[in-house]
This record gives C-alpha cells, sequence and structure tokens, in this order.
C-alpha cells in the first residue's frame, strides 16, 4: 500500500447545513483539522485522515465508488441517490444525531386537503423526486413530479406547480411562503456513511479506531455524571429514577450513619423532573456533570 491508501479519505459538505457540524464531530473525536490553503482537501494533523470538501449530492457517490472512506450527508440525500448508486458499495455506519428535517409536503393556506389522494392530477415541485416518486407510489396517487434545484417554495407561488415536497426545519420558510405542512415524507437526520465494496480499499482497523472514538462523542452528548447524597434506605427508589444507569457507586458518608453518596453515570438526558423527583426521594447536594471523553 503506498502512503496515500494508508489515509482515510472522508467526504463533508463544504459549505451549507451540515458543513461545520461535520467538522466538529471528527474535532470532538481528537482529530486536529487544518483550514489550510488547499480549499478542497482538509487535514488531519494527529489522524492518518484527510476530508474533502464537497457538495453534499456527490458525497453518496464519492463514498459508494470508493474515492473517500467515510462520508457525513442527509439520509434524505443518500435515499434520493441510492438508486443510482452501487448501492452496495455504501452503507450508513453511524446516525449523527444533527441535521434534523422532516421532507414534507406542503401545500398552499387557501387549499383544502385531507389525504394523500387529494393530490392526484397535481403538480408537485420538489429537490426529491426519488423520495416523492416513491411516497405517490406507496399511496397510489398519480400525480406529476416538477424537479426543481432550489427555491421549491416559490413553486406555487410562481404557479410552476400547485403544491411542493421539501425540507422543513422550523417551518419558517414555508410560512412565509403562505404554505403549510399537510404531510411527511421522511424524517431525516445527518448520517456517517461508509465504503462497503472492496473492504481492503481503506485499512479497517484504522476505520474501526475513528469510528470508536465517534461513538465515544455521539454516548457523551446525552452523558451525565451524577452525584449525590441519600439515606441509605432511599437507594432501591433512587437507582429507579435515574436514567439509563448502569450500577451506581456507593459509599458511606463519614460521620453520617444511614447517608451514603451515590455516583452513577446516566446514558439518557437528565431533566430538571428527575432533578425534584431524586430530591423529593431524600436526595441532597444532587450534582450533575458532562462528561468529556469516554471509551466503552
Ligand atoms: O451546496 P450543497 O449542495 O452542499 O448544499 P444544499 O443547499 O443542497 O444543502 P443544505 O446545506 O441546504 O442542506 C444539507 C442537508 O442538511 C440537507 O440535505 C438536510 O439533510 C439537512 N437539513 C437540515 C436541511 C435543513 N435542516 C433545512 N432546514 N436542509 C435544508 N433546509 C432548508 C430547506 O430546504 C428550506 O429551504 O431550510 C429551509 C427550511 O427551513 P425552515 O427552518 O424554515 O423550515
Ligand atoms: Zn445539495
Amino acid at each position: 500500500m503506498t502512503d496515500q491508501e494508508q489515509r482515510l479519505r472522508i467526504a463533508v459538505q463544504k459549505k451549507g447545513q451540515l458543513a461545520d457540524k461535520s467538522l466538529q464531530l471528527f474535532e470532538q473525536a481528537g482529530l486536529k483539522i487544518t483550514r489550510g490553503a488547499n480549499d478542497l482537501l482538509y487535514r488531519a494533523e494527529n489522524f492518518p485522515a484527510d476530508f474533502l470538501r464537497v457538495r453534499d449530492d456527490d458525497i453518496p457517490q464519492f463514498v459508494a465508488s470508493g474515492a473517500c472512506a467515510l462520508g457525513i450527508v442527509g439520509e434524505n440525500v443518500l435515499e434520493e441517490d441510492l438508486p443510482q448508486l452501487q448501492a452496495a458499495a455504501v452503507e450508513v455506519a453511524r446516525p449523527l444525531g444533527f441535521g434534523q428535517c422532516t421532507l414534507k409536503i406542503a401545500v398552499p393556506n387557501e387549499m383544502a386537503y385531507n389525504n394523500a389522494q387529494d393530490l392526484s392530477g397535481m403538480s408537485i415541485a420538489t429537490s426529491y423526486p426519488v423520495l416523492l416518486k416513491k411516497y405517490l407510489d406507496d399511496k397510489n396517487v398519480a400525480a406529476s413530479v416538477v424537479e426543481m434545484s432550489g427555491a421549491v417554495e416559490v413553486a406555487p407561488r410562481l404557479n410552476v406547480a400547485d403544491v411542493i415536497c421539501d425540507l422543513v426545519s422550523t417551518g419558517q420558510t414555508l410560512a412565509a411562503n403562505g404554505l403549510r405542512a399537510v404531510d411527511t415524507v421522511m424524517n431525516s437526520e445527518a448520517v456517517l456513511i461508509r465504503h462497503t465494496g472492496e473492504k481492503t480499499l481503506y485499512p479497517e482497523d484504522l476505520i474501526a479506531r475513528l469510528l470508536r472514538r465517534i461513538d465515544g462523542v455521539l454516548a457523551t452528548r446525552e452523558t451525565k455524571y451524577i452525584m449525590m447524597n441519600a439515606p441509605e434506605a432511599a437507594l432501591d427508589e433512587i437507582i429507579e429514577i435515574l436514567p439509563g444507569a448502569g450500577s451506581p457507586t456507593v459509599t458511606p458518608l463519614a460521620g453520617e450513619p444511614g447517608q451514603v453518596a451515590i455516583h452513577a453515570v446516566c446514558q439518557e438526558s437528565v431533566f430538571w423532573e428527575t432533578l425534584e423527583r431524586l430530591k423529593a426521594a431524600g436526595s441532597s447536594a444532587i450534582l450533575v456533570l458532562p462528561i468529556e471523553k469516554m471509551m466503552l
């Protein structure tokens, strides 16, 4: 293998909704990424990986072809592209928990709508013709699909189409254009995808190492370290309340018979309600701390 083959190439979006968060994920996994003069390729200084910065639409192809070992893209883009890719050569390695959005059917506010059958005979503008056609086929609806590469939300106003099928996050864009969402075509989030075609193309151990670190980052997002003092008699009740905790560490408190300190790693979100319940169960001095690094 040449030196170049020993470095992992990873495709990320250059500019847009996923660009910053994609690089941040690898930085949280400990990679020092030089945002160098070479705009197309960023290099990690302390890990054999390079980041190919491209349009998100090209990422599934780069990974399926093996030009890149890994990539980060919205599930919506991956699913849209799958039919024209060597689908067997790319798989979702991890859902990443950011870039959430929903591909929705939206109609002008004044239009009546009961169910998908109402779309029959209409024209629908979208950047996701494959996903939309699948939705229409599933519902047995015959409608015409008008493919647009952007600014889909203006299509009804310009009489380019009757209704639209577009990504929605907060819903502000729809509202600003006099549209309302009426049905969901797909829920999406950013996913880490990996090349699976030729397993030997990239060093498996390097990919496994990176995935392990990413798993650590994803796990610590929700995970908290929680500490409190409590009466020993309330231990069972408290363990019951702690969200997603394994076996907590319980130590006696010096000079306070019957009182213990409880330390636990909680794998799920710790809400204020959880703290209130712990307090009601007899806990005091409750501390919730973020976890910086974790290896499972
Ligand atoms: O240049 P390039 O081709 O790489 O970028 P792009 O313009 O195609 O993609 P980009 O950056 O807009 O989105 C990249 C990915 O981010 C998408 O494929 C989704 O997986 C994800 N994502 C998450 C979103 C949104 N949220 C989102 N809100 N993608 C687009 N939007 C747009 C949407 O199209 C609409 O115009 O934001 C508008 C709606 O937002 P709200 O908040 O008004 O509802
Ligand atoms: Zn794009």
